[in-house]
């Protein structure tokens, strides 16, 4: 079978005309969500969060609302009073706030997923404190002069509404420094990094009743490690290969390295990409072949503990080559290896597989947004411990950011009104004196926040930048408080 869609699209394996005005990947249906103010949200996410006194999970909320007035800023930015900066430094000082316990309701009410379709996106990010010398307990981080800690976390996406669940497990941990003269069993006893996958996998668990996760993971996940975990989690998986000459079983059960199976894989079906040019790489049309195969995994000569007692032999699952064939002379040809448990017969199932994979691009973004939305590496608190906690506390409230962020860019159908707080249209009205709040778009009330910011909305200029939304958000933000203070705008709980 030959399929050859038509369509112009960079930076991705697959095809397809954008309805999206921002032209931002993936989304192209209806995201539903109604935004809530947010103290209803904070209270939502971290009231019922266990800390061993209610005065403590009271502060907590406190410390949410100020970081979510202004995320980007320090605590001492965020909390302005010195009594309530001095209570926050207490807080995460407290044995009993830990990473785990601030998350814990945010990741069960996540992993909470009504019937359908999921992919729990996970990946590894660094979090580096190399400017704050005083804080002790951090790990290395890049060629050793780096300091400070691996996140990895795992972020649920709902593929019928298009929507961010939020992050349905995380762990923090820390790399140490290689010893002279290590020895290949002490160095695969040190490095566990790739182990922290599976680690996540059993921290998030089995889905509901009815309710399909799919783990979706890069190279950094391909071991078989992972695969035994990933076996025995219920869920499904998707996971981009890394050995491709790492010796696996055909179907026949025969002795084959990774990448040779492809010679005999059943070939799908193929499909033209337009390429853009990049620096060095004219543009080109691809062709592209998509392949599938059945493989079994079996363990490695060296089996970590883990793999020893865990009790799976084998495992086995399909192969998705996605090949570009007749590459010009001098480029790299396009090549995926997906590695996954679901069912790929059709052309149609090895696409859905490449869509899903596609997806990846969330986690990075997510990351993102924690590190750069919410200066994540600035903050100085003196030990690990206390930095942990503030992380977890980051997390969550990044996935607020976040999934405001992907709102602006995608409901440009639905009207703001009954989406959005009243309180923040009556603001944008009243800072935008000219402007008609009442038939905004979802879309439209974004990027008019955006205009608040500096965005100048002109032909040329495309999508308002996130931290342009963001600087027009903290204005209304503050007209808010204002309001509230004067009794113009009574507190939205539960509004
Ligand atoms: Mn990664």
């Amino acid at each position: 079978m030959i399929w050859l869609p038509t369509g112009r699209i960079v930076g991705s394996l697959l095809p397809r005309t954008p309805t999206c005005p921002s032209g931002l990947r993936s989304f192209n249906g209806v995201y539903s969500m109604k935004v809530v103010d947010n103290e209803t949200w904070v209270m939502d996410q971290f009231s019922s969060c266990e800390l061993k006194h209610k005065k403590r999970t009271e502060r907590l909320q406190t410390v949410a609302s100020n970081m979510l007035a202004c995320p980007e800023a320090s605590l001492p930015g965020q909390n302005t009073q010195w009594k309530d900066l001095k209570a926050a430094y207490r807080l995460f000082d407290r044995p009993e706030v830990t990473h785990a316990a601030v998350c814990q309701p945010h990741w069960e009410k996540t992993r909470a997923t009504r019937p359908g379709r999921y992919l729990m996106i996970s990946d590894t990010t660094d979090v580096d404190h190399y400017s704050h010398q005083a804080t002790t307990g951090l790990g290395m981080l890049g060629d050793g002069k780096g300091r400070g800690m691996q996140l990895h976390s795992c972020l649920a996406y709902d593929c019928h509404n298009q929507k961010i669940v939020g992050q349905a497990g995380a762990m923090l941990f820390y790399r140490s420094k290689a010893p002279k003269n290590e020895s290949r069993t002490q160095r695969l006893k040190r490095t566990r990094e790739g182990c922290y996958w599976g680690e996540v996998v059993d921290q998030v668990g089995p889905p509901p009743e009815g309710s399909q996760w799919i783990h979706v993971f890069d190279r950094g996940a391909d071991n078989f490690e992972s695969f035994c975990h990933l076996a025995q989690s219920g869920c499904d998986w998707i996971v981009r290969a890394a050995q491709l000459h790492r010796n696996v079983l055909d179907h026949e059960g025969e002795t084959k390295k990774l990448c040779d199976i492809v010679d005999d894989a059943q070939l799908l079906g193929s499909y033209e990409l337009n390429l853009r040019s990049r620096p060095g790489v004219a543009a080109r049309t691809a062709k592209i072949n998509v392949s599938v195969a059945t493989v079994t995994f079996v363990p490695p000569a060296h089996r970590s503990p883990y793999v020893k007692q865990c009790g799976v032999d084998e495992v086995s699952m399909r192969v998705v080559f996605v090949q570009e064939v007749d590459a010009p002379k001098g480029v790299t040809p396009i090549r995926w290896v997906l590695l996954t448990s679901l069912a790929v017969e059709t052309f149609e199932d090895a696409w859905q597989v490449i869509e899903d994979y596609e997806h990846r691009w969330l986690i990075e973004e997510y990351h993102k947004v924690i590190k750069s939305g919410c200066s994540i590496e600035q903050h100085a608190l003196r030990t690990a411990d206390r930095l942990e906690a503030l992380i977890g506390l980051i997390s969550v409230i990044g996935i607020r950011l976040f999934e405001l962020k992907l709102l602006g860019r995608t409901e440009y159908k639905t009207k703001a009104n009954g989406r959005v707080p009243s309180s923040w249209t009556k603001c944008l009205a009243i800072l935008r004196p000219n402007l008609k709040v009442q038939g905004l778009t979802v879309y439209e009330f974004f990027r008019e926040l955006g205009k608040l910011g500096g965005f100048l909305g002109r032909k040329s200029d495309g999508e308002p930048g996130w931290q342009t939304i963001w600087r027009g958000y903290r204005k209304m933000q503050s007209l808010l408080d204002a309001m509230k203070l004067t009794g113009q705008i009574k507190d939205e709980i539960r509004g």
